[in-house]
Order: structure tokens, then C-alpha cells, then sequence
């Protein structure tokens, strides 16, 4: 059985370390200027099913804001133990504003997967130099980034979470490019040079494609979900900008 619900209480994520991420995205969203809610199709916000052994729920949410045109965070959760929290502020291409993107694989108690970055939009990335003192030590598996992610920048992070410890250090790294996010662009002008708001949209659609070489987000859905849905939702609703 598939239900469809508005309501967000009916999701209980008992995951401490994912909640406490989501609620300083949340936090650090609220600081935004002109922070609206966007609705989307109610076959894509809510999406709950509790048939036994293959129960999940997807909850997302989207808001725009000035600078950015898409705020989304998803939070998900298979079979009780695959939880999934992804996150990406997708801006505005008349604001020269990276992409903050945010990955989360957790199966059963290993974080296998933790990827966060703020991505370029540009071949001159204002926010490059704004890492400094970004090193990754303290994480003692840092992962390979595929061929797709030519996408992400110099400073991205993409790592196994072994314990607590490299938990909180996580948090701490997404803590900061979030606050750097949100400090560098809330006081931001537009920068409305044809050729620049161009190669920002360019970028941005590249990003959306490379993201989407990535197999194994659609192999997930593809256990819950059909075919075309999971088209669907990977062109319309994660990485729609094409
Ligand atoms: C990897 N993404 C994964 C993995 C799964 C998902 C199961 C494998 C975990 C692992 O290798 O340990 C699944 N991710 C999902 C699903 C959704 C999702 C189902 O977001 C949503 C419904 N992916 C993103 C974003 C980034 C990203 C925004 O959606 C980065 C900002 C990155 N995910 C990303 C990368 C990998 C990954 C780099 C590793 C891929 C690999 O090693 O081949």
C-alpha cells in the first residue's frame, strides 16, 4: 500500500546524528532572506508505504529564498535499515552562489557514505580560498570520488563515518560550509552579466547530469519504486535543472 500524507509527523527518523543534521540545515536555512515554502506535486513530497519488508518513507522538503532557487532536503528511509539524507541548495544563476550539496548513506549503524561540498559555478569560484584550514585528517577513510564527480570542488569531503568521533567531525565540516553558504550570499548582489548568469546555468545543468550518471541512487529507488517513477523523480524532482 502506497500512502500519500502531508504531514511530516507521521515520520519518525530515529537516527540522532541524521536529525542533528537536519536541523542545523534547517537552522542555517531559516537565516536566509525571503525564505518561502515551494510546493511540489504531493506524489513527490511525502511518500509512504508500509508494506512488510519493503517499507520506506521519503520526506521532502523544498523552499526557495533570495539567491537561491531550489532549497531541497530529503530524508529517507528503507527497509529500517538504509537511511538516506540529501540535501541541495541549488542557486540562483543570477547570484554568483556555489552549490551546496550534502549526501548521507547510513546502512544499519555505518555512515558508508558522507559527501559534502560547496560546487563551483563557475571557473572563477569565489569561495575557493574561503576552506582555508580544511584539511581531512581525522577521518580514517576518506573515499575515491567517481569519474561523474567532476562536478564537486577541490574541497569536497567524501568519507566513511567509522565512529562518533568522525561523526561530529562531519557535522563540523558541513557546519562550516553552510555558515561560509549562507555569510557569503546573504549579503550578495546579483551579478547580471549575460555571459556569467550563462556559464552559471551552464554549470548548474552540468551538475545535474553528472549527478545523475550516478547509479546508485536510481538502484535504491529502483527496489521501492518503477522504472518511469524513478526517472521521474531523478530528472523532475532531485536534479531537475536540464
Ligand atoms: C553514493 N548514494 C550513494 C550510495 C547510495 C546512494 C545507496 C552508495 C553508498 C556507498 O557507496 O557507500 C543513494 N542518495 C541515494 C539515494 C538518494 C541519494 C537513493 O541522495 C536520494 C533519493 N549524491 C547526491 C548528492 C551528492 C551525492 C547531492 O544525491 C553529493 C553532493 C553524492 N552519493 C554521492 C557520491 C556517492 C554516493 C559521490 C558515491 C558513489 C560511488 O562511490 O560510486
Amino acid at each position: 500500500m502506497l500512502v500519500l500524507t502531508d504531514s511530516l509527523t507521521t515520520i519518525k527518523l530515529n537516527d540522532p546524528f541524521i536529525l542533528s543534521l537536519v536541523k542545523n540545515i534547517d537552522k542555517k536555512r531559516s537565516l536566509l532572506n525571503k525564505l518561502e515554502c515551494i510546493n511540489i506535486s504531493p506524489d513527490f513530497s511525502n511518500i509512504v508505504s508500509d508494506n512488510q519488508g519493503r517499507d520506506f518513507y521519503i520526506e521532502n522538503q523544498f523552499h526557495k529564498a533570495e539567491g537561491f532557487r531550489k532549497l531541497h532536503v530529503e530524508i529517507a528511509q528503507f527497509s529500517g535499515s538504509l537511511k538516506i539524507l540529501h540535501c541541495v541548495f541549488f542557486p540562483d544563476p543570477i547570484y554568483n552562489i556555489p552549490i551546496f550539496g550534502l549526501d548521507l548513506v547510513k546502512v544499519n549503524e555505518l555512515v558508508s557514505a558522507a559527501i559534502v561540498d560547496l560546487s563551483p559555478v563557475s571557473t572563477k569560484n569565489i569561495f575557493e580560498g574561503k576552506h582555508i584550514n580544511f584539511n581531512k585528517e581525522g577521518f580514517s577513510k576518506i573515499r575515491k570520488i567517481p569519474e561523474w564527480g567532476s562536478i564537486f570542488s577541490e574541497n569536497v569531503l567524501f568519507a566513511t563515518l567509522n565512529d562518533e568521533n568522525e561523526q561530529k567531525l562531519f557535522y563540523k565540516v558541513v557546519d562550516k560550509y553552510l555558515t561560509i553558504l549562507v555569510e557569503s550570499s546573504i549579503n550578495l548582489l546579483p551579478d547580471l552579466i549575460n555571459e556569467r548568469i550563462e556559464e552559471r546555468i551552464n554549470f548548474q545543468k552540468n551538475y545535474c547530469k553528472q549527478q545523475m550518471k550516478n547509479e546508485k541512487t536510481s538502484l535504491v529507488l529502483q527496489k521501492y519504486f518503477d522504472k518511469s517513477w524513478v526517472e521521474k523523480y531523478i530528472k523532475e524532482i532531485l536534479f531537475d535543472f536540464q
